[in-house]
């Protein structure tokens, strides 16, 4: 390697910094039919809240119109959101769940 001021050997680090992942939010979209009571099961099977935490996001979700449910790398995120919209189909409600990067 190249030698700095003093002669000594510089190399390069064993690990190489990574730039993090990008972060992408997982976002339930209000609607008039999905009932509440299964919008907080869906909050607790694949987001892992107790049900204090997931009524307080249904909530939100309920009088704001959509509500972030956890950020994730995209692979996790596209898979969540993908499980909750075919869990929501075979229990034959319209809850839609999306994604949006986060920054
Ligand atoms: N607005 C629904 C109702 O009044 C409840 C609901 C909450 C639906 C959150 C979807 O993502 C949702 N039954």
């Amino acid at each position: 390697g190249d030698l700095d001021e003093d002669g000594q050997v510089v190399v390069a680090p064993a690990k190489p910094a990574l730039k993090p992942p990008a972060m992408y939010k997982v976002v339930l979209i209000n609607d008039d039919y999905t009932p509440m009571d299964f919008v907080v099961e869906v909050l607790q099977l694949f987001f892992n809240m107790n049900w204090e935490k997931a009524t307080q996001v249904m909530l939100t979700v309920h009088t704001q119109g959509k509500g972030v449910c956890g950020v994730f790398t995209k692979d996790v995120a596209e898979t969540k959101a993908e499980q909750v919209t075919q869990y929501s189909k075979e229990s034959q409600h319209p809850l839609l769940c999306n994604i949006e990067k986060a920054n």
